[in-house]
């Protein structure tokens, strides 16, 4: 092999590692943010906002990652409005959107009913947190926050059902109430969810 052939092979070699290396950048949960806990309250308004900040092992800051809202592990007992926020891609039972140069996302998710599962923000493959406990004032999974909702907590209050647990407290009770019916007065319908 000549010299100036072997010199090619290697410099080849070097651009083939360097490029390996740089593919292999992923999100590192432990580098990124996100606000969820492990209880999440689902209303047709979208309130419950959950910030992410998504960098990759190196702590550099990840733009247009892919962060997925997955609620697979909670359907069917929960929905997802048809229509959700611009620059937001939805399934049945998922909420995909971009992060932007700083490699953050706001998610507004329009939707309703709960369910004692499994509910993640992914990454670009990458689980960044998770909830086992998703909530929502409407009980009924209409759409909307009315009578059938007051009359579905005022049995789970009596049976103790954690699904009309609105403030997370893990347990069902007045301040709970007090959520719904604050949620009928103010946000009783969403154009989202028409
Ligand atoms: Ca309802
Ligand atoms: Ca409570």
């Amino acid at each position: 092999m000549s010299k100036f052939l072997r010199m090619a092979l290697l410099a080849a070699l070097g651009v083939l590692t360097i490029t390996t290396a740089a593919s292999a950048v992923v999100p590192d949960p432990a580098l990124s943010t996100c606000s969820l806990t492990s209880c999440y309250v689902l209303a047709p308004s979208g309130d419950s906002v959950i910030t992410v900040t998504v960098k990759d092992q190196f702590g550099v800051a990840m733009n247009a990652a892919s962060v997925v809202a997955d609620f697979s592990g909670c359907a069917p007992a929960v929905y997802l409005c048809l229509s959700q926020e611009a620059g937001f891609i939805r399934t049945a039972t998922t909420l995909t959107g971009t992060t932007n140069a700083s490699g953050q996302l706001t998610i507004k998710i329009h939707g309703g009913g709960g369910c004692a599962g499994n509910f993640r923000v992914v990454a670009s493959g990458v689980t960044l947190c998770s909830a086992q406990q998703v909530v929502s004032p409407d009980l009924n999974e209409n759409g909307s926050i009315g009578l059938p909702d007051v009359v579905i907590f005022t049995r789970d209050q009596s049976s103790g059902n954690l699904a009309a647990d609105l403030n997370c407290s893990g347990s069902v009770g007045l301040p709970d109430a007090v959520l719904l019916a604050r949620w009928q007065s103010i946000h009783p319908t969403d154009p989202h969810c028409p």
